[in-house]
């Protein structure tokens, strides 16, 4: 399972061995460096940055930290070690062993999954291009810089999929990966949360915490697909998305810190007070999770979906821990409470549990973002202040499903179309919340020193000092 890197393309699949294949990807990789080139992260080509790269794909000790320069990053194609034996766990084939090859009747549902999933990594490498310019510390830009480079290789990891397994239809996918753009009126990216921006880091933090946890929960599902190469892929992207939500983990945790720090030096929680500080008070952080949070509850799909209830009967994509769940895999008896709005309230009422899947995937989701929540609460209730963050309603903000068409509040109470938009100042950041977060954000680069408005992380990285000098600008 170690991966080659004496190949143009470094790879743990025996790229060598399939010449049609490597010929292919040998002409998707200029176009995708031209793509990174463009629209990747700013002024980064002759940065030296700390790095973690992977070296083999067998869980605990794949990767390597040293410095990289940001040309010379080697993106490939990494998959986890195939287990013998596997089967398919769930839906009509349960019991079969994994294929190797796309189902021909599947072929059109595995590309979409495949392409939705593989649109997700560029946009976000898009999102976050300059941020780099207003970084709170070193330390930080190169936690930017690993997350933009690995879904730089996740990207590459669903463009494999797509070369490998679909022929002419495949590659065409793979080349509008390159082509849609986040928030391109145009050519967007597929999913909503894609095209927003992200144009501050306390959105960056907001979004690693939030929305790379999505990308947890949709990978764990498809890590379950018994197509086993999506299934591989996933197992391995997985090990390079925890980190990902460690930095979403403890950037809010580290920026509720210096909040409740300036908090007990003030012995205030005044909005005004704490901002002149320069920090971000509890209220700006609350409507900030409002929206971070609304948004990645559509990015789970509509509440009763026939997609995902196709997904699951064929094989495709399973749930959060299918392995783990005691039942019989196919659910065909089953049901599952939805939310819909009856007289002017919300009720349960249930729907059958394989069209509910998604909403199935988004409750679990909720359960771990709300464990991470109550972690922010502790550092606030040593304060003694008695404030909370808290997640709002899954009803509420919606776009996506039917509770798009409700107006809901933070407590899951329906209100009026117009007692909605009266009250979203409150609820949701406003220009001027967004114009005080921007006003903060200005570029640290001095090792060990950090903006005014994060605390410095309890650690380094790969056991280096706090004040290690992360990014080199040569
Ligand atoms: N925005 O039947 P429905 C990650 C569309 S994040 C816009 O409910 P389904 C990452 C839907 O496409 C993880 N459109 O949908 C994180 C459909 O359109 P069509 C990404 C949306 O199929 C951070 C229509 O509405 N991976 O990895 O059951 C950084 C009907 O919807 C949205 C995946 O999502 C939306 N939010 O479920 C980097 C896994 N939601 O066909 C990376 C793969 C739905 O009628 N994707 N629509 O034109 C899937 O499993 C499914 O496609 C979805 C949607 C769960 C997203």
């Amino acid at each position: 399972m170690n991966i080659d890197y004496n190949e143009r393309i470094p790879n743990n699949v025996d790229l060598a061995s399939n010449r049609t294949l490597t010929r292919a990807l040998e002409q998707w990789q200029p176009q995708f460096l031209r793509w990174w080139g463009e629209i990747g992260p700013l002024d980064t080509r002759e940065l030296d940055v700390y790095l973690r790269t992977a070296v083999s794909a067998v869980p605990n000790g794949w990767a390597n930290y040293d410095y990289v320069k940001m040309r010379d990053y080697r993106w490939g194609i990494f998959l986890a070690p195939m287990e013998p034996e596997r089967k398919v766990n769930f839906g009509a084939h349960k019991g079969e062993p994994a294929w190797q090859e796309v189902p021909g009747e599947y072929r059109a549902n595995l590309r979409r999954l495949i392409v939705t999933q593989g649109d997700t990594e560029p946009a976000s490498v898009e999102q976050q291009r300059h941020l780099g310019r207003t970084c709170p510390s070193l330390y930080d830009l190169r936690n930017l810089y690993q997350v933009n480079v690995e879904e730089g290789r996740h990207l590459w990891a669903m463009a494999y999929l797509l070369h490998a397994f679909f022929g002419r239809d495949g590659r065409d996918e793979a080349q509008a990966l390159l082509e849609r753009r986040s928030g391109d009126s145009d050519n967007p990216r597929i999913l909503g949360a894609f095209n927003e921006p992200t144009p501050d880091w306390l959105s960056f933090f907001m979004f690693t915490f939030f929305t790379d946890r999505d990308g947890k929960y949709q990978l764990c599902s498809l890590a379950e697909s018994g197509f086993d190469p999506l299934s591989r892929t996933c197992r391995f992207m997985l090990t390079e998305e925890a980190h990902h939500m460690f930095i979403g983990e403890s950037g809010m945790t580290r920026i509720v810190q210096r909040t409740c720090d300036a908090i007990a030096a003030c012995d205030s929680d005044d909005p005004a007070t704490l901002r002149a500080q320069g920090v971000i008070d509890l209220a700006t952080l609350q409507r900030y999770l409002n929206l971070h949070f609304s948004v990645t509850m559509d990015l789970f799909g509509s509440d009763v979906s026939s997609n995902a209830a196709t997904f699951y009967s064929t094989g495709l994509k399973g749930r959060f821990e299918e392995t783990k769940i005691d039942d019989d895999h196919a659910l065909t008896d089953a049901d599952y409470p939805i939310l819909e709005v009856r007289d002017g309230r919300l009720v349960a009422t249930k729907a059958p549990a394989l069209n509910a899947l998604n909403e199935k995937l988004r409750d679990d989701y909720i359960c771990d973002a709300n464990a991470g929540i109550s972690r922010w609460n502790r550092i606030i209730d040593k304060v003694g202040i008695g404030a909370r963050l808290k997640a709002p309603h899954k009803a509420f903000n919606r776009r996506i499903g039917p509770l798009a068409g409700a107006s809901v509040d933070p407590d899951g109470n329906v209100v009026s179309a117009e007692a909605w938009e009266a009250n979203r100042d409150c609820w949701l950041p406003t220009a001027a919340d967004r114009a005080f977060v921007a006003s903060l954000m200005g570029r640290v680069v001095e090792p060990g020193k950090f903006a005014s408005w994060i605390a410095p992380p309890a650690r380094g990285v790969n056991l280096r000092p706090v004040d290690f000098e992360y990014v080199r600008f040569g």
